[in-house]
């Protein structure tokens, strides 16, 4: 049962324990200290298809973070929210601040290949590819 968001100033984080992406924003949450709600969307099952969930998140994805009638997608730009937001592992300086986004940036761009290689090996082509595509729509050629 995914829910209403919630409109007032509590953190409600839809995610699965079973996702990376999850992982980020509650490890995050977590060594903040702060207080939040954690919904699981079960993605064995299918939950992030739903209609309830899709209309809080339209990837049908996790994570979601859901914060004063707000609703944030995408883990990297919820750790940027957050830090935004609360202050917490934000930078002390201007340049430390952009320096953090460039690292998620970073992040964004090698952690998809190694996330969906399995046993280590990285997909030739993950960095230009979409793990969502079947392997076989991509031009033929299986790469996992
Ligand atoms: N770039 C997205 C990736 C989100 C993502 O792919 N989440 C996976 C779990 S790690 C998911 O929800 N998969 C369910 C599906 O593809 O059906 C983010 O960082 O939030």
């Amino acid at each position: 049962m995914i829910g209403a968001p919630i409109s007032d100033g509590s953190l409600t984080l839809y995610g699965s324990f079973t996702s990376s992406s999850s992982y980020k924003p509650m490890l995050y949450l977590a060594l903040a200290g702060l207080p939040f709600s954690f919904r699981t969307v079960n993605l064995k099952i299918g939950v992030q298809n739903t209609p309830e969930y899709l209309a809080i998140n339209r990837w049908g994805v996790v994570p979601t973070l859901c914060h004063r009638g707000l609703t944030i997608l995408q883990s990297n730009v919820i750790l940027d929210y957050l830090a935004r937001e609360t202050g917490h592992f934000e930078g002390r300086t201007e340049q430390e601040r952009w320096q953090a986004r460039e690292w998620l940036s970073w992040e964004a761009d090698h952690h998809r290949g190694r996330a969906s290689a399995p046993l280590g090996a990285v997909p030739q082509d993950a960095r230009r590819g979409d793990r969502r595509v079947p392997p076989a729509r991509r031009g033929g050629a299986v790469v996992y």
